[in-house]
């Protein structure tokens, strides 16, 4: 099948890649809805990843997300991720990276263009609409930092659940999925939407790459069972 596979891809016009953390996993980020690890074992990140959790305990969400940072600085692009940006080099115009991670592992490998559909983890933004005092260059230290002029807080610049995705990515992915010849969903398990609704509106052969069962495994013309950054250099090479 990978073979086949290999095939469509050489004859595809117009690409679209949907990734999710599973793209990472072999960087040694671990996946979304793996058991979180250690200190954060005791809780879902289904309740964590939201506005009111950070609300309710700011200190708490701001030292999760201090954790995943650090992990983040610590690991590199893996295989697939350069796989991904060295075929998009070598072709120009023909593959649109839409992905759900926030590590920026993609960028770091020299994609470009990346539709970061739930943001980035190593920015920030203000919690509340800033008033002309909200200054990040200035914000006070903190836990999350605050501006000291109104109390204000900064927040990861992530999307979180219950959170619109930023409009132009959306559309973008959108009409990349609508114009595909091929879709390759990578690393997800399909469970978050609407980015893993891309996979059903996809208007070419979708293609799943995963090692386990993913919740979109019925919209797939192929599954592919195996680890992005194994499979995705034999699949890209031209
Ligand atoms: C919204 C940032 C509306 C934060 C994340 C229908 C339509 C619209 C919304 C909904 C809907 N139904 C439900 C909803 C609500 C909700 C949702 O989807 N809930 C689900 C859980 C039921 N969606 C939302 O809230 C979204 N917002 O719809 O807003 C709106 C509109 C207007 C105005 C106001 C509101 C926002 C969703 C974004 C949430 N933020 N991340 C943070 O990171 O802290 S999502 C989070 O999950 C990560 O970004 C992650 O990428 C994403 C998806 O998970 P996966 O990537 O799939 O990761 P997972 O661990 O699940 O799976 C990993 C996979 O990798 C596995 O399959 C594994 O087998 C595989 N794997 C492991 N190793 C490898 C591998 N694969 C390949 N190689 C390997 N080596």
């Amino acid at each position: 099948m990978t073979q086949e596979v290999h095939a469509w891809l050489r004859a595809a016009k117009r690409i679209a890649v949907l990734t999710g953390a599973g793209m990472s996993a072999e960087s040694g980020v671990p996946t979304f809805r793996d058991a979180q690890t250690g200190l954060w074992a005791q809780f879902d990140p289904m309740q964590l990843a939201t506005e009111e959790a950070f609300r309710a305990n700011p200190s708490m969400v701001w030292g999760w997300y201090a954790f995943r940072r650090e992990m983040i600085a610590q690991v590199d692009p893996n295989a697939g991720h350069l796989a991904l940006a060295a075929f998009a080099q070598r072709h120009p115009g023909r593959l649109t990276l839409i992905t759900q991670n926030v590590d920026g592992l993609h960028q770091r490998a020299g994609s470009a263009g990346v539709l970061a559909l739930h943001g980035n983890i190593l920015e920030d933004k203000w919690l509340d609409i800033p008033k002309p005092c909200c200054d990040a260059d200035s914000a006070a230290a903190g836990n999350p930092p605050y501006c000291s002029g109104c109390g204000n807080m900064l927040r990861p610049a992530v999307v979180w659940f219950g959170e619109a995705l930023p409009l132009q990515a959306l559309d973008a992915a959108q009409a990349a999925a609508r114009e595909c010849d091929l879709m390759l969903v990578v690393g997800t398990s399909g469970v978050v939407y609407p980015a893993a609704g891309l996979a059903r509106t996809a208007a070419g052969k979708v293609v799943i790459i995963n090692p386990g069962p993913t919740e979109l495994d019925d919209a797939a013309d192929a599954v592919l069972r195996g680890k992005a950054a194994q499979l995705l250099p034999q699949l890209l090479e031209d």
